[in-house]
């Protein structure tokens, strides 16, 4: 079992913004550990602390082909932007869809590690993706906002019948 619950589309605890991380403790700490486990599980090359319904800026990736390059980033700001690269993207709060999202192609954010010092980092490709699309969790936003209306409708039709889905068959199970 996954040690953290991740939140799914259209829950309205997703579109929480999520206020700047203050203290450097073990809960800190014991939360980022948590994070990448359910990350790593799901599996996912990414976790914003949202999606575990605690609303601190704070997001966990590792794009690595080995899941052996963990990177924390808190209270992160993007510095700069360039150029624009569309991906076919996916969300643990939004499982089994995908769709294009165009974002910047290159970006510099500066945030703080796990220990609370401060870092500058350069990155385009997945990696310059997934800070985006983490940090718009952080600001309570999703990406199939990114979609048409018509299109985020069938999403969260489609989603809230695999979910009636799941139930029934939970409890089905439950009466065997
Ligand atoms: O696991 C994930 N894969 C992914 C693929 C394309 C673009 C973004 C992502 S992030 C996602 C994990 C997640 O939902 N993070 O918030
Ligand atoms: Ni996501």
């Amino acid at each position: 079992m996954p040690k953290l619950t991740i939140l799914e589309f259209p829950d309205p605890r997703l579109r929480t913004i999520a206020v700047p991380v203050e203290h450097f403790d073990n809960g800190l700490a014991r939360l980022i550990d948590d994070m990448f486990e359910t990350m790593y599980e799901a599996p996912g090359i990414g976790l914003a602390a949202t999606q575990v319904d605690v609303h601190r800026q704070l997001l966990v990736l590792d794009v690595s082909e080995d899941k052996n390059q963990p990177m924390v980033f808190i209270n992160p700001r993007i510095l700069q932007r360039d150029g624009e690269q569309v991906y076919q993207e996916g969300c643990l709060s939004v499982p089994g869809i995908y769709a294009d999202v165009t974002r910047a192609n290159q970006i510099r954010v500066q945030a703080l590690n796990r220990r609370g010092e401060s870092f500058e980092l350069e990155a385009d490709g997945l990696l310059a993706i997934c800070i985006q699309h983490e940090m718009d969790h952080l600001a309570g936003k999703v990406f199939v906002d990114y979609l048409s209306p018509l299109k985020r409708d069938m999403v969260r039709k489609k989603l809230e019948k695999n979910r009636r889905g799941r139930v029934e068959s939970e409890s089905r199970e439950h009466s065997l």
